[in-house]
């Protein structure tokens, strides 16, 4: 047992708490999947830093095996299949981009908005873990700040010649998350996490990463609430 964020009682052993983490478990073992194919995609498109991209994408693979045995821990199945459905538009955008070597969308899908709405979950998910998956995404989360910091060192040095793309495909990828959240709203509340907390940390992350990368206040004013309605917040 543990208290949650949002005030009530979490039990790791219920049936409801199972039931929500089969899906969040299944979410973040699929996405970290995703996330070393991506970055194996970027290897290919950014030569000069295969060998990087590459490490990088191996750091992924491990945080999926990781999860797996969060999963394993509690005893429950995740749902692949529901967290293949989560991803698809996300994937699609990526793989659309990355065989028309739009490099700057690829590094702003994964490099920015993947690792931010990651490190989101991670760090709201911490204080509700059982102590097992607790010390697990303690270490991932760890890793996933060099991954973020991958994508804005790249895009900064490549500023004045990426914005407009960057702009375009922030205004296409971010009703993606909203869209992502909403679906796992419920979810996530049943494993003690506030949909609102996730909200305003990945707003955080996400500015502070745009401002990073050489984007104006009023520039990140206007791209960061792209598709976010007053339902959504
Ligand atoms: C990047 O390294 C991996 C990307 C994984 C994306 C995870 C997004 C998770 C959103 C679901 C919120 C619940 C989080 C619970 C954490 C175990
Ligand atoms: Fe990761
Ligand atoms: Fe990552």
């Amino acid at each position: 047992m543990a208290q949650s964020q949002v005030g009530q009682t979490l039990d790791f052993q219920s049936d409801i708490y199972r039931d929500a983490f089969s899906r969040i478990n299944g979410i973040v073992i699929e996405g970290e999947q995703e996330a070393y194919d991506n970055f194996i995609w970027l290897a290919s498109l950014l030569p000069n830093h295969a060998a990087e991209l590459t490490r990088l994408g191996k750091m992924e693979r491990r945080h999926s095996k990781s999860f797996e045995a969060c999963g394993r821990n509690l005893d429950v199945l995740p749902d692949l299949e529901f967290a293949r459905q989560f991803f698809a538009d996300l994937r699609h955008a990526f793989l659309t981009a990355a065989t028309s070597d739009r490099i700057a969308t690829c590094l702003l899908i994964q490099g920015l908005v993947i690792e931010c709405f990651a490190i989101a979950a991670y760090n709201n998910y911490i204080p509700v873990a059982d102590d097992f998956a607790r010390k697990i995404t303690e270490a991932v989360v760890a890793d996933e700040y060099l991954h973020l910091n991958f994508g804005e060192v790249w895009l900064k040095a490549h500023f004045v010649a990426v914005k407009a793309e960057l702009e375009e495909a922030n205004r296409q990828i971010l009703p993606l998350i909203w869209r992502m959240l909403n679906q796992v709203e419920q979810d996530a509340g049943a494993i003690g996490m506030s949909k609102q907390s996730l909200i305003t940390e990945f707003l955080g992350r996400y500015s502070e990463a745009l401002g990073e990368i050489g984007f104006s206040t009023r520039d990140i004013l206007r791209m960061v609430s792209h598709g976010l309605t007053a339902k959504d917040s």
